[in-house]
């Protein structure tokens, strides 16, 4: 809605007399208190920031759509993924992870891959990043993980020594740092990249019967990389490269798609398969749970305003929708309170009632008042449940399904802490000019570091994954593989 050739008003509607000259007490006199659409302007315009997200800041959307080409009512009742033809209207919002809003798009980095579904059933919301692991595998360890993505306190510059300490005492990175160091960790553009769910999520069918399930969006316009020394030139040329490339695509028509597949693992599996299958730090085989064609996702309108759409867009692993649910997955666990409190925080209590994130269903519920609550706030309507007189009632059908829990409650890690096999496999399956270009990239970014004991337990890691791999790293840093190694 373009407000062309329509007369200026003040943001109460008011016409303005003259938007060049504030009101002075003669051409050369002090300006008056009572030019109310000056204080309006300035006012308002000393608040146009909101935070930034505290990660994740530097982000580009897209409106589009998915379609179902394999019915999966087998496995889950969510009807966003019932009946071949089925389309759901979807929004996405890609980013970088650790840089700031002006921050640049071509750095070495995971890309977020947000996806929210505007379902009959309400919204979905699929958070996920271009990686299907992580570097860590428990919610409490987040704050201290991104502190050493970020930068440091002192000198307000990132900290190379924070990064790879933290990464040599946290061994369980080791699979997501080789993916980061290698070719995928810089994507030639936000079209050329693969999404993942990451986490392994639930899904329920109508019948009450439960799978496991991990998410994969494979681009239809094939993975392709930026080589390092490119990706320099560019951030410093044009920060906003991925940005820019993916509006213009879709202004021109040309748009972008993936295909979404899923892995399904048997629910009674989930307790007897080789590793725990809740542990983001670790894919599935392939070969044990292959993928399954599921839909396809095009994105073919451009947002028409980038704050109201994009910056304004909240996520949240917690919103859910019948026939899906969450696993018992230590971050993912974590990450359902993080969200929708870093919305609050960010945007506002009734963050769900902006146009972007408002369902395209009706919402029927008894939350009332909040900051800048935008809707007619359940007007007149009954507003406690219980009650006699007709309010919106629960849906017990759609309760989340039942499951065994045991063990003590305590502060305990997963059991199984092989952190090596799968990190070793990755770099295996790479070529010699990938393995190569993840060396050098890997001993580029830990020269600067300053304490040899952090690079040599670094190193142990490497040769742990693979002796080549941790050989190569401790000659690009001219050092010994510890004897402890060996
Ligand atoms: Fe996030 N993450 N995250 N994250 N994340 C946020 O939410 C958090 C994790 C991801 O385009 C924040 O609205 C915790 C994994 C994306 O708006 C915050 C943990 C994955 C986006 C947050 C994780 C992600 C975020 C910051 C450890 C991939 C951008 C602002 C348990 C599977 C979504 C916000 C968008 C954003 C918390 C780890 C992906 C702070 C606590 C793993 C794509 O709430």
């Amino acid at each position: 809605m373009s407000n062309a050739n329509k007369h200026l008003t003040t943001g109460t509607g008011a016409p303005v007399g003259d938007n060049q000259n504030s009101m002075t007490a003669g051409s050369q006199g002090p300006t008056l208190i009572q030019d109310v659409h000056l204080l309006e302007k300035l006012a308002h315009f000393n608040r146009e920031r909101v935070p930034e997200r505290v990660v994740h800041a530097k982000g580009a959307g897209a409106h589009g759509y998915f379609e179902v080409t394999n019915d999966m009512s087998k496995y889950t009742k969510a009807k966003l993924f019932n009946g071949v033809g089925k389309r759901t209207p979807m929004f996405i919002r890609f980013s970088t992870v650790a840089g700031e809003l002006g921050s640049a798009d071509t750095v070495r980095d995971p890309r977020g891959f947000a996806v929210k579904f505007y379902t009959e059933e309400g919204n979905y919301d699929l958070v996920g990043n271009n990686t299907p692991i992580f570097f860590i595998r428990d919610a409490i360890k987040f704050p201290d993980f991104i502190h050493t993505q970020k930068r440091d306190p002192k000198t307000h510059l990132k900290n190379p020594n924070a990064v790879w300490d933290f990464w040599s005492l946290s061994p369980e990175s080791l699979h997501q740092v080789t993916y980061l160091m290698g070719d995928r960790g810089l994507p030639a553009t936000l079209r050329h990249m693969n999404g993942y769910g990451s986490h392994t999520f639930k899904w329920v069918n109508a019948e009450g019967e439960a799978v496991w399930v991990k998410y994969h969006f494979k681009t239809d316009q094939g993975v392709k990389n930026m080589a390092a020394d490119v990706a320099g030139k560019i951030a410093g040329e044009n920060p906003d490269y991925h940005t820019e490339d993916l509006f213009n695509a879709i202004e021109k028509g040309d748009f972008p798609a993936w295909r979404l597949q899923v892995q399904i693992m048997p629910f009674e599996d989930a307790y007897k398969y080789r590793f725990d299958p809740f542990d983001v730090t670790k894919v599935w085989s392939h070969k044990d749970y292959p993928l399954i064609d599921v839909g396809r996702m095009v994105l073919n309108r451009n947002p028409e305003n980038y704050f109201a759409e994009v910056e304004q867009a909240t996520f949240s692993p917690g919103t859910l929708v019948p026939g899906i649910e969450v696993s018992p997955d230590k971050m993912l666990q974590g990450r359902i309170f993080a969200y929708s409190d870093a919305h609050r925080y960010r945007v506002g209590a009734n963050h769900n009632l902006l146009p972007i994130n408002r369902p395209k269903v009706e919402v029927n519920n008894y939350q009332r008042d909040g900051v800048m609550r935008s809707d007619n706030n359940g007007g007149g309507s009954i507003y406690y449940e219980p009650n006699s007189y007709g309010g919106p009632k629960e849906a017990p059908e759609h309760k989340q399904t039942a499951f065994q829990v045991s063990g003590a409650a305590e502060q305990v890690a997963y059991d199984q802490n092989d952190h090596y096999t799968q990190a070793g496999d990755l770099y295996r399956l790479m070529s010699p000019d990938e393995r190569t270009r993840l060396v050098e990239t890997i001993v580029g970014a830990m020269k600067p570091v300053e304490k040899d004991d952090i690079k040599l337990r670094q190193i142990k890691h490497f040769y742990k994954a693979d002796p080549e791999y941790g050989e190569r790293i401790a000659k690009g840093l001219n050092l010994a593989i510890p004897q402890e190694v060996n």
